[in-house]
């Protein structure tokens, strides 16, 4: 989170494995979720490469009230560009950890797992301080795991999670509006902490 000129922007990653979804999700919470007035700019902005995969990070700012803003950031699931997901945990908030649910990337899920950790301990943060969301992507495909059985597996069974289709947006909405719920209960938590230190 920062606080700049008084207003608050926090900040939300997703993080996964290549091609697990993170783009298109992102894409379609802001072409079908996220209504006009809350957009600050006109498109999802992206550095992409000559395939078409996101090489650095797409970013969405969005606009939640006259001094709250929440920053969605996609993380480059390729390793050749490895090197710049870690830069991208400064200071967030939030991670919408999307796991691709076919069963052949059972392997490279754990990776990120694995990796997801790293970062939040060379950042110094917590994954308890964080708002994380699970999102198990690709429902609609035939060759994946259930849900219960990736939490289990990717023991990730602390985070709350939505069983999602990023092509057709099942359960994105959900997880959105819970995301932006869960900052704005640390903002009020803030403030709660804030008031106590003033009496
Ligand atoms: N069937 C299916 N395809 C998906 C889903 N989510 C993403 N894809 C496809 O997977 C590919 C990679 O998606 P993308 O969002 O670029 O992955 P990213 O690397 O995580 O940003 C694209 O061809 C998407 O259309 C999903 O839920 N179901
Ligand atoms: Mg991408």
């Amino acid at each position: 989170m920062r606080i700049i000129n008084q207003q608050i922007y926090f900040k939300v990653l997703f993080f996964g494995t290549a091609l697990a979804g993170k783009t298109t999700t992102l894409n379609w919470a802001y072409k079908n979720i996220i209504p006009e007035s809350m957009k600050s700019s006109q498109d999802v902005r992206s550095v992409k490469t000559s395939f078409g995969q996101t090489m650095l990070f797409d970013f969405v700012p969005i606009k939640i009230s006259d001094n709250i803003h929440i920053r969605f950031f996609t993380a480059t699931g390729q390793d050749y560009y490895a090197g710049t997901r870690k830069m991208l945990f400064q200071d967030i908030d939030g991670v919408f950890f999307v796991v691709d649910s076919q069963k052949h990337e059972l392997e490279h899920n754990k990776e990120f797992v694995t990796e997801f950790y790293q970062h939040l301990n060379s950042f110094v943060l917590d994954a308890n301080d964080l708002s994380i969301i699970v999102l198990y992507n690709k429902q609609d495909l035939t060759e994946i795991y259930p849900a219960d059985f990736l939490r289990k597996e990717l023991e990730l069974e602390q985070f709350p999670s939505y069983e999602t289709c990023a092509v057709d947006g099942l359960n994105i909405k959900g997880a959105f509006s819970h995301m932006v719920q869960l900052c704005l209960k640390k903002l009020e938590g803030l403030r709660v902490q804030h008031a106590k230190s003033q009496t």
